[in-house]
């Protein structure tokens, strides 16, 4: 016997993951958790008895609720599903998949459309903190093709803006948890960041790198990932997260002058593979470094702290990232008070996705 639970699976930017409804799992966290094990076909490296596409980037979970909170529409719990061990993590927020999430929510019936443009308020669960996507609709309905383009995407789609208003911190406590632009790890000077996803950026020439390398090479250099690993472990803790070898936070950021045109090049471990781009908050949690005096990519992006719309082209390895930032500067101290980017989103198949009834037998 199997039970079978609504399910939509969806691109969102440039992530994948299945959106379901909180009202459809169990309220139970374990039994909840090995559901979505089953669901995605975890631990397994191929994930071969589930949906998840092996990889962190496209093993990705997304919850939706109708929000507890009168200021948001709804609630949005990301869950990563590690792909090669029985581990739900509910410990990072996910930007990406985020840019899914108010398409889902029109869809589902839970925001009704507004004209062309429907704004989605999504408080974030994993971080307490709030998002608007800007929504194209039509007739009630979500409008998935337009001109949209995003690097590490084929083609164009409708787009998907996002603001947010309060990540600083979201995981920390702060933006710079240690209270330091810049410190020293294990022999390595590096900036701990926290701007809606804890980030520790290096300077990729620290570590014997230029900054240009494939994914794959970055991946393949065992002495390297160990390194990073180590230097890991020290920021988790500096930054309040704790023993972070089973989180999948901080995210190690190898930065490096731009190459393209942009204001930084970036080759992120998230923690332990590299992405092919680059996450959302991830990306915000960089832009924000690179205006803020003494961090490892303040030079590196120009050396720049001025007030007003900023916007910060991240260079990774597939492209671009922009980010969009209202900087204030006051009494040294800059702050980021508002960013803004462009995602797109894709439904990709609507239906159930079936588990073993001895794993969850359903709502009876
Ligand atoms: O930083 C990958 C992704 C992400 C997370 C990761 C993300 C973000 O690209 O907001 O989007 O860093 O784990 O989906």
């Amino acid at each position: 016997m199997q039970t079978a639970i609504p399910a939509t699976l969806m691109r969102g930017g440039t992530s994948k993951g299945l959106y379901l409804l909180g009202d459809d799992l169990p309220a139970d966290t374990a039994v909840r958790d090995r559901v979505l094990l089953a669901a995605m076909g975890s631990p397994d490296a191929r994930q071969i008895d589930g949906v998840g596409g092996a990889n962190p980037l496209t093993s990705k979970v997304a919850v939706v609720s109708r929000s507890t909170r009168p200021d948001a529409d709804v609630d949005y719990l990301f869950l990563q599903v590690v792909v090669d061990e029985a581990r739900v993590d509910a410990s990072q927020n996910c930007g990406n998949i985020l840019a899914g999430v108010g398409p889902f929510a029109v869809e589902a019936g839970l925001v009704p459309a507004t004209g062309e443009v429907t704004p989605v308020r999504i408080h974030m669960l994993n971080t307490a903190s709030l998002a608007v996507a800007r929504v194209r609709t039509r007739a009630g309905r979500v409008v998935w093709d337009g001109e949209a383009r995003i690097d590490g995407v084929p083609g164009t789609a409708a787009p998907v803006v996002i603001d947010f208003l309060d990540v600083a911190g979201s995981s920390c406590g702060a933006l710079l948890p240690t209270g330091n632009p810049v410190d020293r790890i294990a022999g390595v000077d590096v900036t701990m960041i926290d701007n809606g996803m804890p980030v520790v950026l290096l300077r990729a020439a620290d570590l014997g790198k230029t900054g240009a390398e494939s994914p794959a090479d970055l991946e393949a250099d065992a002495a390297l990932k160990a390194r990073v690993e180590e230097i890991r472990l020290l920021c988790g803790e500096r930054m309040t997260l704790g023993d972070v070898r089973k989180k999948t936070v901080p995210k190690m950021s190898l930065v490096a002058p731009p190459r393209a045109g942009g204001a930084l090049s970036t080759r992120t471990f998230i923690p332990h593979r590299v992405h092919e781009a680059i996450g959302v908050f991830g990306a915000v949690s960089v832009a924000t470094a690179c205006v803020i005096p003494g961090t490892v990519a303040f030079d590196m992006a120009g050396g720049s702290a001025a007030a007003g719309a900023r916007q910060l082209d991240v260079e990774h390895p597939t492209g671009f990232f922009t980010v969009e930032m209202a900087v204030e500067a006051d009494a040294g101290t800059v702050r980021v008070a508002r960013s803004a980017l462009l995602r797109t989103a894709r439904r990709l198949m609507r239906g159930e996705v079936e588990v073993p009834a001895a794993v969850w037998e359903g709502r009876r």
